[in-house]
């Protein structure tokens, strides 16, 4: 493989673990992680790194063109409580960065873009059980409002300008390597740290608030297959649904239990509340089954054994 790959948002949850993965497949001099800030110690030790602003055309631009870049996997975003939070700096950061990225594939700078899409795009009005691939997308959340724009612009460059950009509407991501930030589904990675080193949970969510989510594994591999598929195998260029298990606080904690057997949780929904009542509960994601031969590892089960069993050891 001659491609050489520069990540924007290297240093988020997501970009972590798709920069050490992508080292591996590509050769650690072929990826080039990115970042606002500066990234840790294994992230700079292990390969190529640029402060990148991802809003900044010119920079990402400069970058493209000092390491020929080939590929641009844009994982900076802010989330959807961040967002809510401040609506303006979500939308300009999510919308602004997409169209650099898209503009510079335009002008033939680069040949393969990913940027994802999100659970999140759909509202309160999208069917919650086994939602399908295309149905009604009235978002109620800024983060949501930007994710379908942001779906219809990837279509357009495709359509338009023939750029291949490729993009999976993420459920919630769980990992214990790295922390989220600033996402509604964030509670589900917070509750086993919380688990380990405290016995106790308090959750910003209902007991009985059921959302799409996946083990970091899967979301990882789930990225790199659709950017390695054939070209003709991507029908769907606004984003392709994809899911693994969907589960509620209560079902997650009963999980933990079985390893942590008094392990306690306490439910204190905050505006995050809505925000989850708001999106999909069982996702159908046979498109991407279908077109590019997705296939997900991990269950509730599995995943909490194996989060378990490494977090253990880390803390
Ligand atoms: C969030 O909670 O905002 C994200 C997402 C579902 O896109 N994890």
């Amino acid at each position: 493989m001659n491609d050489t790959v520069l990540i924007l948002g290297a240093c988020g949850q997501i970009g972590i673990e798709l920069t050490q993965k992508l080292r591996i497949l590509y050769g650690s001099n072929n990826v080039i992680a990115s970042d606002i800030r500066e990234g840790g110690e294994e992230m700079l030790s292990s390969g190529p790194f640029e402060i990148i602003d991802a809003t900044s055309k010119e920079r990402i631009l400069e970058v493209v063109k000092k390491y020929e870049v080939t590929q641009v996997y844009l994982m900076a975003a802010m989330l959807s409580a961040t967002a809510e939070k401040y609506p303006l700096k979500g939308w300009d950061l999510n919308m602004t960065s997409l169209l650099a990225v898209l503009e510079i594939a335009r002008e033939k700078h680069i040949k393969k873009v990913y940027w994802p899409s999100s659970m999140a795009s759909f509202g309160p009005t999208s069917p919650k059980i086994n939602t399908p691939q295309q149905t009604i997308m009235e978002p109620s959340t800024v983060y949501g409002i930007s994710k379908v724009a942001g779906e219809h612009w990837c279509n357009y460059y495709h359509e338009k300008y023939g750029v291949d950009v490729r993009s999976i509407r993420y459920p919630g991501i769980i990992s214990w390597k790295t922390l989220p930030g600033g996402g509604t589904t964030d509670y589900a990675v917070d509750i086993y740290f919380d688990a380990l080193k405290k016995g106790t949970f308090e959750c910003f969510l209902s007991e009985n608030t059921r959302l799409p989510m996946m083990y970091m594994d899967d979301a990882i591999n789930a990225t790199i297959q659709i950017m390695q598929a054939d070209a003709d195998k991507i029908k769907t260029r606004t984003s392709y649904n994809l899911a693994a298990m969907s589960f509620t606080p209560k079902e997650i904690a009963n999980e933990i239990k079985k390893y942590i057997p008094d392990f306690t949780i306490a439910y204190n929904p905050d505006f995050r509340q809505d925000i989850a009542d708001s999106w999909p509960q069982i996702i159908d994601d046979s498109h991407a089954r279908q077109d590019w031969g997705w296939q997900h590892e991990f269950d509730l089960t599995s995943m909490t054994k194996d989060i378990i069993t490494n977090l253990k050891s880390k803390l």
